[in-house]
C-alpha cells in the first residue's frame, strides 16, 4: 500500500469546488481517504512544505498564495496511490492538463492550480509529517 498527501489549495476553497474535487478522489475505487483536515498554514509551515522552491521566481507568490486562506490536507492510500492521484490531478499547468483531470477542470493557472499531490514515496513521507505529524 502507498500513502500520499493531497492539498486542496486555498483557491479551490474560495471558489467552493472542494466537494467536486473530493468526489473525484472518492469515486476512484482504488483510493481511500484516511485523514482530512482543514487548516490555514503559517509561513513556517508553508516553508516546511515548499522550502525546496526558495529562490525560484515564483516562490514569493507561491508562499503568499498557500498561506492566503484555509486549505484541506488529505492522506490518501491505495496500491498505486501516488501515480493514481497525480494522474487524477493532471499536469501542473492546467492548459496542458489532460481533459477530465482536476486541474483541467478547476485550475485557472500554473500558480493557482487547486491541488498538490506528492510526487514520490520519499516526498509523500516527508510531506505527510508536515501536515499530520
Ligand atoms: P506539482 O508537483 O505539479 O505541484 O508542481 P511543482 O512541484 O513543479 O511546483 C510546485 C508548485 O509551485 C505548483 F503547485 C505551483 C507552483 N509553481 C508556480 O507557481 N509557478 C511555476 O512556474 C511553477 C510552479
Amino acid at each position: 500500500m502507498e500513502t500520499t498527501l493531497v492539498l486542496i489549495k486555498p483557491d479551490a476553497v474560495k471558489r467552493r469546488v472542494v466537494a467536486n474535487i473530493l468526489d473525484m478522489f472518492e469515486s476512484h475505487t482504488e483510493l481511500e481517504i484516511k485523514q482530512l483536515k482543514l487548516m490555514t498554514l503559517t509561513f513556517e509551515k508553508a516553508y516546511e512544505h515548499y522550502g525546496e522552491h526558495d529562490g525560484k521566481p515564483f516562490f514569493e507568490d507561491l508562499m503568499q498564495f498557500i498561506t492566503s486562506g484555509p486549505l484541506y490536507a488529505i492522506e490518501i492510500i491505495g496500491e498505486n496511490a501516488i501515480a493514481d492521484v497525480r494522474r487524477l490531478c493532471g499536469a501542473t499547468n492546467p492548459l496542458v492538463a489532460a481533459p477530465g483531470t482536476i486541474r483541467a477542470r478547476y485550475a485557472t493557472s500554473t500558480n493557482r492550480n487547486v491541488v498538490h499531490s506528492s510526487d514520490s514515496i520519499e516526498s509523500a513521507q516527508r510531506e505527510l509529517k508536515v501536515f499530520f505529524g
